[in-house]
């Protein structure tokens, strides 16, 4: 099987360079001839909520969404810490477009698939890595059922400000990072792996693919599996490719 994943896009707006990457690696043939296609998170900068000014804003997504559903492509959504409680949006979208089989398109927290004598695990990263008190804290209270209700039904535009700027400053700090040197991505980058080998002990699976981390990382574990993140897209202009188990970044230009 073929599989193309990526994550950490940060659309913020339609036509950023953000926006014009996630559409080029959704009109990629090499994408539209994988078999699943993921999007493992934070793909747009701020999406919370089942509001439908999304599709008049991201039209050009939709559409291109439509379009690989159309030609019978699986999409498998994992929501991030920017895109979120968005499920509701795609029951929308599909109950707009009933001609679509929304059986292709699926979202939940993680998902798993065997190939290749291969369990293959992708997600966000969020739940996974370690060491972040403060985050799960904050994404207990906003993925709490009262919060979900709030966003899907009543949520005003100050909250999703709100939790957009936290998350903002939250990326500002890891995307600072990320254009500092070297060695100061290595405690990130050693904080996910070693995320990951914690994780695989409970959980053993031959590939992890992960984002958030904002770290672009192929890691080779001695202990039998392999861990891979894109890292922040607009920097990596990758993606991840898994074609019978072999993994590999592919330029997305
Ligand atoms: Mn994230």
């Amino acid at each position: 099987m073929k599989f193309a994943a990526i994550s950490d896009v940060h659309v913020k707006r339609a036509g950023d360079p953000a926006e014009v990457l996630l559409l080029t690696f959704l009109r990629n043939p090499d994408v539209q001839s994988s078999d699943v296609i993921f999007l493992l998170g934070d793909i747009f900068d701020l999406m919370i909520g089942p509001h439908t000014q999304y599709f008049v804003r991201y039209q050009a997504y939709f559409d291109e969404i439509k379009k690989l559903i159309k030609n019978g492509k699986r999409i498998c959504y994992v929501e991030g810490n920017h895109d979120f409680h968005i499920k509701d949006l795609y029951k929308k979208f599909f109950e707009v477009n009933s001609d679509l089989d929304k059986s292709l398109f699926a979202m939940a927290p993680f998902f798993e698939f065997f190939d290749a004598d291969k369990k293959i695990y992708f997600a966000h990263g969020d739940d996974i890595e370690l060491g972040n008190p403060g985050y799960r804290i904050w994404k207990g209270v906003v993925t709490s059922f009262p919060l979900r209700y709030y966003a899907n039904y009543l949520m005003p535009h100050f909250l999703i400000k709100a939790i957009g700027e936290y998350s903002a400053e939250k990326s500002r700090k890891r995307n600072n990072k990320r254009y500092s040197t070297e060695s100061d991505l290595t405690p990130v980058k050693d904080n996910f792996r070693f995320s990951t080998e914690t994780f695989f002990k409970k959980h053993p699976r031959q590939v992890i693919v992960l984002g958030h981390s904002h770290v672009k990382d192929h890691y080779v574990s001695v202990n039998g599996y392999e861990y891979v993140n894109n890292g922040y897209a607009q920097n990596s202009k990758t993606y991840i490719s898994i074609t019978d188990g072999n993994i590999s970044f592919k330029d997305i230009f």
